[in-house]
This record gives structure tokens, C-alpha cells and sequence, in this order.
């Protein structure tokens, strides 16, 4: 059950919070706040004091209708980022990519694991994931980005959601990567409507069967607005529901925006987990 990321090892028995930190000019929820250098590492201390395992990098917005940017841009955005939470700050830095250059570059900088939603697809991605010899987390999506929210469509959710992820774990080991460095996240809200998402959520003990720690991201997500008729900014309490549910069916990391708030969360999970 430990995994090493880099030079640190994590048990994924336990649960474990990643901080999301974007470092883009146009992302849905931190609005570009945090794009410049001194305010990503002020944010990523912040959510290392708040105990985060993780901080998810990331300088590419997957919401739909978002601008794309070109490989030099998300390296200028990523790499400064990434060198310096990896020098000076204790926690696993996570690159949030589905760029090759990207990928190669950020674990070079010290990045300890690689977060792609679009499941090592890219050209050169597999390649790229497996020469940077640290774990993947393997996402899944219907469709692109772009459209992906266009009227998805599932016969059965579930069974779909493992096919892909069972051929994507078989891509990835055949491009090298052990077994053992495989996460994988069934990608709430990508090319998924409300009720995709919550017969997802219902039954996520059930991904647990493919043999691979779970990473789960609900945080502030679109399906919790529409549960709760609360905007973006209000959807703490929603958002802390679905992190406990998350880690009482076995997730091993939740990827938030709500560092301090999640821990505690997840630390009351464990504690009853932890009695028998
Ligand atoms: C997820 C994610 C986003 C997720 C993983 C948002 C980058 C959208 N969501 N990565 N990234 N899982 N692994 O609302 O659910 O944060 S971006």
C-alpha cells in the first residue's frame, strides 16, 4: 500500500488531500489570482501548513470554452511554479498536464507525480510519463474538454468508466510504466451530467476493484451547484460532503480547493475507519 513519489514514500491506505493550486490567468474558481510566482508559493505554504500531501500545479484550464495555450506558455507557467514548491516546501508537488514537454520538464524540477485528464492520450504522453519515472494519475473522460459536456452519454457508467481506465492502465504498462506508479480517478464532471456523476459517486467503492489507489475531484465541481443552487464560491459545505464520502468509500487522495477544512474532514473519516 506505500507509493513513492519522488524521494517520498505515502502509505494509500490512508486518505491524503491535494491543494489545487492554478496557475493560469483564467481559471473558473481562483480567478486568476494566483498566476504570478510570489502568489503561488504564498498559497502553496498556506495549504502545506493546512496539510496538504500534495499540490496540484496546473497552467492549462480544462473548462469548456477556455483559451488554449500553446506548450511555451504552460512551460512559462508551470516550471517556475513547480521548481520552487519542490525546493522549499515539504509536500508532493503534482503536475496537472497532459503536455509531454510539460510533463518531462516539471519532474526534472522535482514534481513527484503526474496528473493527466486526458489519460496519457496525447501524443508522446505515455513515453514522456514513463521516462519521468515517477507515478501517473490516470483520469477518466468522454470526449475533449471542449465538447465534452455536450450531451454525454452512457449505456452504464460504471462499466464504462473501468473499460477505459482497464485499457489506459494497459497502455500505460505496456509504455513502461510499473504497475505499482498507476492512480487512477473516474473524472467527475468530465463528459459526465448530474446523474453520471452521482451514480459514479454512489458506487466508487466499486472502482476500488481494479487494484489501484483512488483520486477523486468534487471540489466547488458544477454537479454540486446544481444539488445545492449555490455559485462557485459557496459550495464549501457541499463540497466537504462529497470529501467525506469520497474518503469513507476508499479514496486515497481528494483533490481540493479547501486545504484546512478537507483535513479535518477526512481526519474524522479515518478516525471511525481507524475503530473497528
Ligand atoms: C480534476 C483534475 C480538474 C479531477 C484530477 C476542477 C485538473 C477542474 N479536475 N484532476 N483536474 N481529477 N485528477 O474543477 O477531478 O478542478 S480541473
Amino acid at each position: 500500500m506505500e507509493m513513492t513519489f519522488g524521494r517520498r514514500m505515502l502509505d494509500m491506505s490512508h486518505c491524503h488531500v491535494m491543494g489545487v493550486l492554478n496557475v493560469t490567468p483564467d481559471s473558473f474558481s481562483d480567478g486568476g489570482q494566483y498566476n504570478r510566482l510570489d502568489a503561488a508559493l504564498f498559497r502553496a505554504r498556506e495549504m502545506v501548513k493546512h496539510g496538504a500531501a500534495f499540490i496540484d500545479v496546473g497552467g492549462e484550464s480544462t473548462r469548456p470554452g477556455a483559451a488554449s495555450v500553446s506548450v511555451q506558455q504552460e512551460l512559462d507557467r508551470v516550471c517556475p511554479a513547480v521548481e520552487a514548491i519542490a525546493r522549499e516546501l515539504d509536500v508532493i508537488v503534482s503536475v496537472d498536464t497532459s503536455t509531454p514537454e510539460v510533463m518531462a520538464q516539471a519532474v526534472g524540477l522535482g514534481a513527484g507525480l503526474i496528473n493527466d485528464v486526458r489519460a496519457l492520450q496525447r501524443d508522446g504522453a505515455l513515453v514522456a510519463a514513463a521516462s519521468a519515472g515517477v507515478p501517473v494519475c490516470i483520469m477518466h473522460i468522454q470526449g475533449e474538454p471542449e465538447t465534452m459536456q455536450n450531451r454525454p452519454e452512457y449505456q452504464n457508467i460504471l462499466r464504462e468508466v473501468s473499460e477505459f481506465l482497464t485499457l489506459r492502465i494497459r497502455a500505460a504498462e505496456q509504455a513502461g510504466i510499473p504497475t505499482q506508479n498507476i492512480i487512477l480517478d473516474p473524472g467527475f464532471g468530465f463528459g459526465k451530467n448530474i446523474e453520471h456523476n452521482l451514480r459514479l459517486l454512489a458506487s466508487l467503492e466499486q472502482l476500488q476493484v481494479l487494484g489501484h489507489p483512488l483520486l477523486v475531484g468534487l471540489s466547488r465541481k458544477s454537479m454540486l451547484g446544481q444539488i445545492t443552487g449555490r455559485d462557485v464560491d459557496e459550495r464549501l459545505p457541499a463540497s466537504l460532503a462529497a470529501a467525506t464520502i469520497s474518503a469513507m468509500k476508499g479514496a486515497s487522495i481528494i483533490r481540493v480547493h479547501d486545504v484546512r477544512e478537507t483535513v479535518d474532514a477526512v481526519k474524522v473519516v479515518m478516525a471511525v475507519k481507524e475503530t473497528v
